[in-house]
């Protein structure tokens, strides 16, 4: 399997279904939707949404009738893009090569922009999409990324980052930090697939267990990407994380070690889906994506 065709495809399908989920431009709230627009198709990896589709794929679910729930990632992830950029918080100019949306629409646009994502993306979840999902499971699906993205996940971890600006914080405070702010989102896009998957405990703790280490690879080679790379590879600032003065992987182990960690999280992460057959691989390979990827 060649996972650059295989993204690709799968980002082709996540996009495809972004369109047919969201609401067209026009209409009285026209300068709303375009702002959420204008983040959402600004050319994102899509990379919650694939996983998403990857663990249903690795239970032999075709995931075609589940979009809606794959897409929901991404709108959340937009909503925490647009509302990490703002001055308030980490005052970007750029994000997926091009100006932020609080630079183009304003600051009250950007912020209701992510009001409105981050509230859709929940109005994507609980869309009947399949006889085969039950209420039980769809209810456990709203639950997990409730969870994910709420206090105790992604905006508790935001608010950590913030609180730990310039300060000196433990590698267990970065640690936890990390799985909050990017590693709960991404194992609950695993999780979801494993639920669509209609999963045993054991394949969703293992599915887990892949999701929460390739949550912290992505972190570390995020981490090494701002340091390694530059704004126009990136398509956002790069060099930024020193800027702020912020607690990093690299700032912690220097780069080489922090390099093997990603390599030690992927190999976990793979390492979980062992009983897992062929129709795994793409996640195996995702693993590996995420630490050789460029931006
Ligand atoms: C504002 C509640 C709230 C949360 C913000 C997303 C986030 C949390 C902060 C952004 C800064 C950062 C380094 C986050 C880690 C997650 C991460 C690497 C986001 C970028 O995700 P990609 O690389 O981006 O998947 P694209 O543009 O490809 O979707």
């Amino acid at each position: 399997m060649d996972i650059k065709t295989y993204l690709k495809n799968k980002k082709n399908l996540v996009e495809q279904a972004l369109e047919k989920n969201m609401p067209a431009v026009g209409g009285v709230l026209a300068p709303h939707v375009e702002a959420m627009r204008y983040s959402l198709f600004a050319g994102g990896k899509r990379v919650r949404p694939i996983l998403c589709i990857a663990a249903a794929e690795a239970l032999k679910i075709e995931p075609a009738p589940f979009m809606p729930i794959a897409c929901a990632f991404e709108c959340i992830h937009t909503y925490s893009l647009i509302h990490d950029d703002l001055p308030a918080m980490d005052n970007d100019d750029l994000r997926r090569g091009k100006p932020t949306c609080h630079k183009v629409f304003g600051e009250a646009e950007a912020i209701l922009a992510g009001d409105g994502l981050l509230t859709y993306g929940f109005e994507l979840l609980s869309l009947p999409c399949s006889a085969e999902l039950g209420a039980e499971k769809k209810l456990r699906i709203i639950n997990l990324v409730a969870r994910a993205v709420g206090s105790q996940g992604m905006v508790g971890g935001q608010a950590l980052d913030i609180a730990s600006e310039g300060k000196d914080i433990s590698f267990k405070t970065l640690r936890y930090l990390h799985s909050c702010k990017t590693g709960a989102l991404i194992t609950a896009a695993v999780q979801a697939g494993a639920v669509i998957g209609q999963a045993t405990e054991q394949e969703f703790t293992a599915l887990t267990t892949y999701g929460n280490n390739i949550g912290l690879a992505f972190q570390i080679k995020d981490d090494l990407l701002n340091v390694e790379s530059t704004t126009e590879e990136l398509g956002k600032a790069a060099g930024s994380d020193a800027e702020h003065d912020k607690a990093t992987y690299p700032a912690f182990f220097g780069v080489e070690e922090t390099r093997k960690k990603a390599a030690d999280a992927v190999e976990q992460a793979i390492a979980a889906l062992e009983n897992f057959d062929n129709h795994s691989d793409p996640l195996r390979e995702l693993a590996q994506y995420i630490l050789y990827r460029t931006k």
